[in-house]
């Protein structure tokens, strides 16, 4: 039986207008959305929901955060862009603010996620032959079996999902895959002198929340230390208080030495994104060597400043963490035919369950959440997602239970 939810003439209108006129690069779920606030967003027809993908961890601090749009607006109307070509009056001051709190040197200010991840690497390489002599062009780079880090050609060269790679060669040379979470094979992979980095996802996202065992990283990050290798963390969907504290590594007390940043960095608002490092890599990258249009412009950085406040100020990452615990009891409570496993940290989380299940997949009972007034979308088929803003109260998360739960049993 396949779940039919039923489509409004004005919903199916826009679904309509970006079916023909727009690239079909996606499959949404059959809702058009007209407003955000906080936890909540409501669509075309006025319905209500709960918002719990969070635009894939991008609004941690809510949906249009009042301090967040405050800041925009009063930046838009004064100063927007300079270009990196004029110094201008907010960008040290961000500079300032994210090396003081997250302990680096220096920041490099990007936009996307995908132009940080490739920042990251580019730091790395350099700083594999300035600093650690690798002969030129033979740098690598090891990343993990599953990964997400972005849709740019240089990094789906290293990615082994086929949606993110097929038909989209030639590849990028100098990667080396090993297996998530496997710190045997990371061993003897770091045994190359000409290793350059590791780049990890503290918890892969996209694999469907996949968390490593209690000490991975932090026994990943000494194998990287002994090796003289860079471990370079890619916090963009699990920094920024997502899993309960400000960055994932925080929960094994690992300092990355390339640390990237994005998504939730601009509170949802408009592509911000960061990468910090201490000056042994950051200055291997000198004037005229890499940067970007609107990279470090002063709207993002007045925006960013705004963001990470808020998340500070509302110690969101303690929220986080406890209404995760609140979130993964209560669907530990509800495993059995359907869900089977329940995983995550923090307000990053996902159940993975039972496919094919009475004829019907994950993605009928996202359709059927939506009925109930919850947004979610599976990932890799078995997989939802459960990440709703970390500005969440109790009561809201009672509500979400609920409509689980019952949606659950009406399945
Ligand atoms: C899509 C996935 C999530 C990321 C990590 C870098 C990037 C991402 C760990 C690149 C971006 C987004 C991209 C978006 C959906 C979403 C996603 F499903 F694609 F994999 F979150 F899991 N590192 N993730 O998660 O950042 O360039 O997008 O700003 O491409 O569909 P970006």
């Amino acid at each position: 039986m396949q779940v039919t939810s039923v489509i409004s003439p004005k919903t199916q209108h826009f679904i309509d207008i970006e079916e023909r006129y727009g690239a079909h690069n996606y499959h949404p779920i059959p809702v058009v959305i007209e407003r955000a606030k906080g936890v909540f967003m409501w669509d075309v027809d006025g319905k209500r929901y709960f918002d719990f993908l969070s635009a894939y961890s991008a609004v941690n601090q809510g949906h249009c955060h009042p301090r967040i749009i405050a800041a925009m607006t009063e930046q838009a109307e004064k100063l927007t862009l300079t270009s990196r070509a004029f110094h201008n009056d907010k960008l040290g001051v961000f500079e300032q603010f994210m090396t003081e709190l997250f302990g680096y040197d220096k920041l490099l200010p990007m936009n996307s996620g995908a132009e940080a991840v490739e920042t990251a690497i580019k730091l790395c390489r350099k700083w594999g032959y300035e600093v650690k002599g690798i002969p030129d062009n033979q740098a690598r780079i090891l990343v993990c079996d599953g990964n997400f880090h972005g849709r740019t050609t240089g990094v789906i060269s290293f990615s082994n999902d086929p949606d993110s790679t097929g038909g989209f060669g030639p590849y990028m040379p100098g990667y080396t895959i090993v297996p998530y979470n496997d710190l045997e094979t990371l061993k003897t992979a770091l045994q190359d002198p000409n290793v350059a980095g590791f780049l990890v996802e503290p918890i892969q996202g996209e694999a469907g929340v996949y968390v490593p065992e209690n000490g991975f990283l932090s026994a990943a990050a000494a194998l990287c230390r002994d090796a003289n290798v860079l471990f370079i963390g890619d916090e963009i969907q699990t920094g920024l208080a997502r899993t309960g504290k400000m960055l994932a590594c925080d929960h094994e007390n690992v300092r990355p030495d390339i640390l990237i940043l994005g998504k939730a960095l601009s509170g949802g608002t408009m592509p911000v994104s960061a990468v910090l490092a201490d000056d042994e890599i950051m200055l291997t990258i000198r004037p005229g060597q890499h940067g970007s249009t609107f990279g470090g412009n002063p709207l993002a950085c007045a925006v960013a400043l705004a963001s990470m406040q808020v998340l500070v100020e509302e110690k969101l990452a303690e929220r986080a963490e406890l209404m995760g615990q609140k979130l993964r009891t209560a669907l530990e409570s509800m495993k059995g035919d359907y869900i089977k496993i329940v995983r995550g940290k923090g307000l990053l989380n996902a159940i993975v369950v039972e496919n094919n299940y009475k004829g019907k997949s994950a993605w009928d009972f996202c359709l059927a959440l939506m009925e109930n007034g919850l947004l979610a979308k599976p990932t890799h088929g078995d997989k939802i997602r459960f990440a709703p803003p970390l500005v969440i109260t109790e009561a809201e998360m009672d509500l979400c239970i609920d409509i689980i739960r019952k949606t659950l049993e009406a399945f």
